[in-house]
């Protein structure tokens, strides 16, 4: 089975599972596991930053940014096809009793003037405006790379209204591998940082909370007890983190030829819409126009074919390569497409 669901189905090669074996624990509770710690100061040196935080999800990432850097009645800039406004559960209405002000980008990009706009004015009726969250790569947008000259852009609108702004970089690698940028240019405009471990970077389990000011992951730390995401003898997750940031960063340029392959196989379909030069990283949207099978039925065909993809709605499917498929299963994936597809 080729499963190009997602990168989060990546599974432990061998020597990540060596490293889980040999890792030194402790309680992280009381701040005692080393391998925790050595992850969260490696992965704060690596994006230039003053602390982090090993939690267990992404989500729980984004959710301690919020929930760590406002107050209940405030409100967060999101662009509105984030995973924090589609995938998160309403976790920001629910725990950190934020509302969410949605922003439409393009491929999940938004613009210096659509966020400036966003912006509530500082009167005794508005809401105030308490923090700007960006997602790179953008996951709906298609994999999107922020453009650094936007995010400076926006960055300096932040600043002047005196606002903090959180990065998804569950992706963030990802930006990093395609542009040969170091993490620090993008780290260096926001006040906090999520990154994923569990997706191209293939751990097992968990992310980071990445923050330039030590008292918001002080508050960080307080929160994940709160949501139930402190853990014991976690060195064991945290060393299969050091050995993805080590080993699994560069290869990610691998999944990215990937993706523009299958994307160029797939526009020879006729029954495909899809535009390659938006294809930047490892995710690939497209659309099927097929009168006769619903999404779901086409799901259902390439999977006896051999091939898992998503369907997200409306008549558009993703497709994410990711170290579990080799460039053969691209092209076998690409057969199978061309069969089902065209039928
Ligand atoms: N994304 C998953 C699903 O939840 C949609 C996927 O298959 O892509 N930020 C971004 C940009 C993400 O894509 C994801 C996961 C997360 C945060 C949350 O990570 P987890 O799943 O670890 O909570």
């Amino acid at each position: 089975m080729i499963d190009l669901r997602s990168d989060t189905v990546t599974t432990p090669t061998d020597g990540m599972r060596k490293a889980m074996a040999r890792a030194e624990v402790g309680d992280d509770v009381y701040g005692e596991d080393p391998t925790v710690n050595r992850l969260q100061d490696m992965a704060a040196a690596l994006l230039g930053k003053r602390a982090a935080l090993f939690v267990p999800s992404g989500t729980m990432a984004n959710q301690l940014a919020i929930r760590s850097q406002t107050q209940p009645g405030q409100e967060v800039i999101v662009e509105s096809k984030s995973h924090i406004v589609r995938y998160e559960q309403g976790a920001a209405g629910a725990l950190a009793g934020v509302q969410l002000h949605w922003v439409t980008g393009d491929h999940g990009i938004m613009t210096a003037e659509q966020v400036e706009a966003a912006i509530r004015p500082k009167d005794p009726y508005s809401i105030p405006t308490a923090l700007i969250c960006l997602e790179n790569t953008h996951n709906a947008g298609g994999g999107t790379i922020y453009p650094l000259s936007t995010i400076e852009k926006i960055r300096t609108i932040a600043v002047r209204h005196g606002i903090p702004m959180h990065l998804d970089g569950a992706r963030l690698f990802n930006a990093v591998a395609a542009t040969t940028l170091p993490p620090t240019s993008y780290a260096q405009y926001f006040e906090t940082v999520s990154i994923c471990l569990s997706k191209g970077l293939g751990a097992p389990v968990g992310s980071l909370l990445i923050s330039s000011d030590q008292q918001v992951i002080d508050r960080a730390r307080r929160f994940r007890r709160m949501y139930g995401g402190a853990m014991r003898q976690a060195g064991i997750l945290a060393a299969a983190g050091i050995y993805a940031l080590e080993y699994h960063v560069a290869r990610l340029k691998d999944d990215h030829d990937h993706a523009k392959k299958l994307a160029r196989l797939l526009q020879q379909i006729p029954s495909v819409q899809i535009a390659p030069q938006h294809v930047e990283t490892n995710i690939v949207i497209f659309e099927v126009i097929d009168q006769r099978r619903s999404p779901a039925e086409l799901v259902a065909a390439l999977k006896e074919q051999g091939v898992l993809i998503n369907a997200i709605g409306g008549r558009s499917f993703r497709a994410v390569t990711h170290l579990n498929v080799s460039a053969k299963q691209i092209d076998e994936a690409g057969a199978i497409f061309t069969r089902v597809l065209a039928r």
